[in-house]
């Protein structure tokens, strides 16, 4: 499969961080108006009909420009109409997800250290995020920082697309992408304003 190429700004959407269900889909729509084109839907509660219909109404929501990515459940993205799946270390293995939505789908794979980058690496992931990278409030019991350093490793270690992910802001964003990120995932540094916090992405990324 030839490579994909990802956008530099990769938004996640965390169902945690929002009051209510409509609060998480005007996000979204702002985001898509903000330029992203690459959106993770990321829902810790354990409840499938809630994701799968929180899930489907962000397809219904954004145009087809948004490649939608659900976060751990193959089986969710299917159903919900997404367009790729990102699952972690306690996630099916990426070649059994890969097994269920064949070759179109993207793949991301989350990791935390040199090894599991080279297992990842070795996968048909169609990227690979590394991180968390700085410290971050939005993951329970995060792996230990990796920082900068932990991305000029990663970079080393593959020729996938590399996403970095865990407290990247606007103000650290360059010095991300300059350690060899091809893009940064980020949560919290979207949520006040999501449109404009896009756009100001974009601009320092460019
Ligand atoms: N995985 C590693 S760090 C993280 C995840 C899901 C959370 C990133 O959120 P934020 O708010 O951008 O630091
Ligand atoms: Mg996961």
């Amino acid at each position: 499969m030839p490579m994909i190429r990802l956008p530099r700004l990769y938004a996640v959407i965390d169902s945690s961080c929002f009051l209510d269900a409509d609060a998480l889909f005007a996000a979204a729509q702002h985001l898509e108006a903000g330029g992203c084109s690459l959106v993770q839907y990321r829902n810790k509660s354990g409840n499938a009909r809630i994701m799968l219909e929180q899930g489907q109404e962000l397809r219904r929501r954004l145009g087809r420009g948004v490649q939608l990515m659900m976060n751990d459940r193959a089986d969710l993205c299917l159903a919900a109409g997404f367009d790729g799946v990102h699952v972690g270390q306690d996630d099916l293995s990426p070649e059994s997800v890969r097994k269920i939505v064949g070759p179109k789908f993207w793949l991301g794979v989350s990791t935390h250290n040199p090894a599991q980058l080279q297992s990842a690496d070795a996968t048909s992931a169609d990227y690979i995020a590394v991180g968390p990278v700085f410290s971050t409030p939005s993951k329970d019991q995060p792996d230990p920082v990796v920082g900068l350093e932990g991305v000029r490793r990663a970079r080393e270690l593959t020729r996938k697309p590399l996403v970095a992910i865990g407290g990247i802001t606007r103000e650290n964003a360059a010095s991300v992408i300059e350690a060899g990120a091809d893009s940064v995932a980020v949560i919290s540094d979207l949520l006040a304003e999501p449109r404009k916090s896009a756009e100001e992405f974009f601009r320092i990324l460019r």
